[in-house]
């Protein structure tokens, strides 16, 4: 079993988007591990995103990702990294919905930078993000 993290937008909760978010990693057999809802300081979105720090979208991320409140969760399934990857589709929603309509940015995401969700892309990602956003006691 691998554990990945999810993290809905601040674009996707606006829109209502929970919910159906949630149930669809529940109906595709990932169990949820862990889930909170906040929002990111200015200083927490950049620590989160520090790989990024020197890519041209780096503040308009941070600014996004600030710009209201997230739902962020722990999945876990065989394969969650690559699969949850899968499940959510390409960077830009433009693009998923091109080549991967039943994808979650295919459905609630608006372009390259507002794409409703985000969720670790690697063992070594997962094994940051996680124990950024929860501690061990909020874990199950
Ligand atoms: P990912 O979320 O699919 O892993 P990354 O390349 O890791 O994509 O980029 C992290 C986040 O930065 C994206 O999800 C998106 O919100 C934002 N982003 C990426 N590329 C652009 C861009 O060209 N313009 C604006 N925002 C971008
Ligand atoms: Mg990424």
């Amino acid at each position: 079993m691998e554990r990945t993290l999810i993290i809905i937008k601040p674009d996707a909760v606006q829109k209502g988007a929970v919910g159906k978010i949630l149930d669809r990693f529940i109906q595709e057999g990932f169990e949820i591990k862990a889930l909170k809802m906040f929002r990111f300081t200015e200083e927490q979105a950049k620590q989160f995103y520090i790989v990024h720090r020197e890519r041209p979208f780096y503040k308009e991320l941070v600014e996004f990702m600030t710009s209201g409140p997230v739902v962020a969760a722990v999945l876990e399934g065989e394969d969650a990294i690559q699969r949850v990857r899968e499940i959510i589709g390409p960077t830009d929603s433009e693009e998923a919905r091109r080549v991967a309509p039943d994808t979650i940015r295919a459905k609630y995401g608006t372009d390259k930078g507002q794409n409703a969700i985000h969720a670790s892309d690697s063992k070594e990602s997962a094994s940051y993000e996680i124990p950024f956003i929860f501690s061990a006691l909020e874990q199950i």
